[in-house]
């Protein structure tokens, strides 16, 4: 899904000949609709990767067909993805570091920016409203059985040696981040249940 176009920014990204882009168009995902298309290509593409080979495969001739330059998530150095979408649609960071969508909660993600050369007329930016400034319970930072989540962020070492351990693998690696699964947010639009599971895997 189209999720939002930036102009006029000073985080617009420099493109392959050195020119800085006119315009950004943010392409991603909102609950488990990617899922069915996705699963399909990874039980016929076995390798490293597949969900970054998937979505160039994807992506590449749509920039192709409309004459702009793909940027993804996973290339490094790391393009800023979270802050194109706090430009665009005023999200702001959960206390798990992903940032937290007023529908979708935490169950959304990013896949690719188109690039383009041209000033493009987008949806003027929004400003939604950020649900943990109403959620006094924060039920997300007491979920985590290895207290990875605290006032300071997100901490990726105890999540890392917990993920190893034999609890982790029976509990978030198996449903999901327990912390990601507390949020009351955008329930609705939780992954199904591979999904979590391949995306915990690659993490
Ligand atoms: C590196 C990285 C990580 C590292 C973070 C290491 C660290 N301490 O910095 C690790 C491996 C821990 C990580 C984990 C996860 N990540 Co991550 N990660 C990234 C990545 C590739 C780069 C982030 C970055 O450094 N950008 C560079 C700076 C310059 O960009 P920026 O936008 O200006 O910076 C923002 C981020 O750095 C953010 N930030 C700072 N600290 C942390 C810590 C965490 C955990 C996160 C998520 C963000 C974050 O705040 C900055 C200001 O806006 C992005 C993809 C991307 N290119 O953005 C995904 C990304 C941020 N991750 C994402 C996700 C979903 C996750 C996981 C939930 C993976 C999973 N299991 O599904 C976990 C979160 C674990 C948890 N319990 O919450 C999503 C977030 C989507 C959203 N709704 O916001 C992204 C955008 C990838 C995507 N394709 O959509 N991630
Ligand atoms: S549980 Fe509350 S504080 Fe945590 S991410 Fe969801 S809305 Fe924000
Ligand atoms: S994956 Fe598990 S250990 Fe890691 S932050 Fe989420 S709840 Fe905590």
């Amino acid at each position: 899904m189209l999720r939002g176009g930036l102009v006029a920014s000073e985080t617009l990204p420099e493109l392959d000949d050195g020119d800085i882009a006119g315009t950004l168009l943010l392409v991603g995902h909102a609950g488990s609709t990617l899922w069915p298309c996705f699963s399909d290509y990874l039980g016929r593409s076995p390798g490293p990767d597949p969900l970054d080979r998937w979505t160039r495969n994807v992506i590449e001739p749509v920039a192709h067909q409309f004459g702009c330059q793909a940027l993804y998530p996973f290339e490094k150095p790391w393009w800023p993805f979270q802050r194109w979408i706090s430009e665009i649609e005023g999200l702001r960071p959960s206390p798990l570091g992903i940032l937290v969508h007023p529908e979708f909660g935490l169950w959304h993600g990013y896949r690719a920016a188109l690039a383009f050369r041209q000033t493009l007329s987008v949806p003027e930016r929004q400003n939604l409203p950020h649900p943990c400034d109403g959620c006094r319970e924060k039920p997300c930072m007491s979920a985590c059985p290895a207290g990875a989540i605290s006032t300071d962020g997100f901490s990726i070492e105890p999540c890392r040696s917990y993920l190893a351990s034999d609890e982790g693998s029976a509990s978030c690696m198996l449903a999901g981040c327990s912390a990601r699964n507390a949020c009351p947010v955008g329930a609705e639009y939780r992954y199904v249940d591979p999904q979590l599971r391949f995306h915990m895997a690659a993490l």
